[in-house]
């Protein structure tokens, strides 16, 4: 009920509310995964939805993105460790073209509660902009969003930069986003395609054991 709630609160973009019901589930004992994944995440596809068939338009579907962003800010000490020593080091970005970084910043989120240091680079980020931040930080995970089927295809070009720069073989390349597929990761030459945020952590984690 709580959680339906939060989905419907958060379609309406209604902020304040979102974040009261979010406090009062964590206080009943709903996990913040649960939280995040049958409440906000559930909500977001339905304004998707409605925004595709016209019934919301952009402001609508901007304001729910805000709410979005202050309901996971409450969720984020729940859903990561802190003070660990990191075991490894990523980059992540929203490739160029795209600004949608909702997903990214949960990507980002979960890579760090898995103890990995995460440098993020922005949206609308160009190849070259990632491979000097691998160059910088000595990153071996490099992780790539796209929620544009218009921008999928810069996956392709971070991962020929990364070649022609001569540090593909030192870096493990991840991707994600609504419109991506494990068919189109493998066409692209990716190392792994990561559906959701915790499994693009575990995959994460992975690397460095
Ligand atoms: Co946009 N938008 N949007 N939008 N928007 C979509 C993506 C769209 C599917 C909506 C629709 O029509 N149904 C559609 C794309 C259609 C297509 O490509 N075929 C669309 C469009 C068209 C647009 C604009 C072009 C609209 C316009 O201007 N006319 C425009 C583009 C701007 C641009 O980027 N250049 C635009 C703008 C916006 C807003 C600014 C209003 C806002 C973004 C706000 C923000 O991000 N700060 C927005 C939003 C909110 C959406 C929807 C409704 C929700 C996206 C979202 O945040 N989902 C979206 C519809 C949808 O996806 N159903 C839509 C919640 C989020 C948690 O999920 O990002 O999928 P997601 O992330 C998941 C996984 O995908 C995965 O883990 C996450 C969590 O588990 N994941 C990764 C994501 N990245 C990963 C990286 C990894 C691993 C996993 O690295 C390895």
């Amino acid at each position: 009920m709580l959680l339906e709630q939060i989905s419907e609160k958060l379609q309406k973009g209604r902020g304040r509310e979102v974040e009261a019901l979010i406090k009062e589930a964590l206080a009943s004992g709903i996990s913040a995964e649960k939280i995040l994944n049958d409440g906000l995440i559930s909500g977001m596809g339905v304004v998707g939805e409605k925004f595709k068939s016209g019934e919301l338009y952009l402001p609508e579907v901007m304001m729910a993105a805000r709410t979005m962003d202050g309901a996971v800010k409450i969720l984020k000490p729940e859903l990561t460790a802190s003070g660990v020593e990191p075991i490894g080091k990523a980059v992540i970005c929203t490739v160029k073209g795209d600004k949608h970084d909702i997903g990214k910043n949960l990507v980002k989120m979960m890579i760090e509660g898995a103890g990995i240091s995460c440098e993020d680079l922005g949206v609308d980020v160009s190849a070259e902009k990632v491979v000097d931040a691998v160059n910088k930080t000595g990153a071996t995970v490099v992780c790539l969003s796209s929620l544009l089927t218009t921008t999928m295809g810069e996956m392709k070009t971070v991962i020929e930069a990364l070649k022609n720069a001569g540090i593909r073989d030192r870096v493990k390349v991840m991707v994600g986003g609504a419109p991506l597929s494990q068919k189109f990761a493998d066409e692209i030459g990716a190392d792994a395609y990561a559906p959701d945020a915790a499994s693009c952590a575990e995959i994460a984690k992975s690397y460095f054991n």
